[in-house]
């Protein structure tokens, strides 16, 4: 359960980090797993998708490995393995504790940030990709697998941009930009902060919040995994959001 402090500063903020909210030997099991899909070793579960790097799908970077070339994977909903992340009782409860119980997850992804590669993230607003509201009763879950850190390219936030409306967004004038990786216009005038993270942090944020991520300058992969939770009282356009391929019941959050 999240303190009083812990909900204020959320509000205010846009954000909340909660330190070593897992395990390392449940990080290891997701990631070990993500490797063995990477290698051919595991199935892909329906709807999957794992996304290569832009440099390397140019021939710009010859990835070391498989695992080099792959930047995320994408719609893990119908793996048991990984979707154990969404469903994990603590994590469930702090989402609760934040949009409030009967929750849906709406987008998945183990991010895998490699190393020789640009993979920057601009600045932007995830409500961009939603069509539910209110905004207020959506929540980002971001587990940090391995360290993330301004070295790795750790998430970098907009403190309290969540406050503001949703803005427009392009493609960044970058090289090499990954799919779909828009970001907010004038995206360089925007004050953030680095949040560093070790195994096992979870930030929580606001679907309004600027958040984005940098270069990973190591040699090491910077991987985590994510989801978002929807509260069952968003409404949306025709046709009810809630009859997405990719929408699921979060098991264990009606309590
Ligand atoms: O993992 C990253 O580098 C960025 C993730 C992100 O921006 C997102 O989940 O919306």
């Amino acid at each position: 359960m999240l303190s009083d402090s812990q909900i204020i500063q959320y509000r205010e903020q846009g954000y909340l980090l909660v330190e070593s909210l897992f395990e390392q030997d449940e990080l290891q099991r997701w990631s070990d797993y993500f490797e063995s899909i990477v290698n051919n070793q595991s199935s892909l579960a329906r709807g999957m998708v794992l996304m290569r790097d832009v440099m390397v799908a140019k021939k710009k970077v010859t990835p070391k490995s498989e695992l080099h070339a792959v930047n995320k994977l994408m719609n893990f909903e119908d793996d048991p393995v990984l979707y154990g992340y969404v469903e994990h009782p603590k994590l469930v409860q702090v989402a609760i504790d934040l949009v409030g119980p009967d929750l849906y997850s709406l987008v998945t992804n183990v991010f895998n940030k490699p190393p020789d590669v640009d993979g920057r993230h601009p600045l932007h607003q995830d409500l961009r990709y939603f069509r539910m509201r209110p905004a207020n009763q959506i929540v980002a879950a971001w587990t940090a697998i391995s360290p993330a850190n301004k070295d790795t390219g750790c998430l970098d936030v907009v403190p309290k941009s969540h406050l503001g409306p949703l803005l427009s967004h392009e493609l960044p004038a970058w090289d090499d930009v990954n799919f779909a990786f828009f970001g907010v216009k004038n995206h360089s005038n925007y004050q953030h902060v680095a949040i560093e993270m070790q195994p096992g942090d979870t930030l929580f944020f606001h679907p309004l919040l600027l958040h984005g991520s940098g270069r990973n300058q190591t040699q090491d992969f910077r991987r985590s995994i994510s989801t978002h939770f929807a509260s069952s009282r968003c409404i949306s356009p025709a046709p009810d959001w809630k009859s997405n391929d990719r929408v699921r019941s979060v098991r264990g959050s009606q309590s």
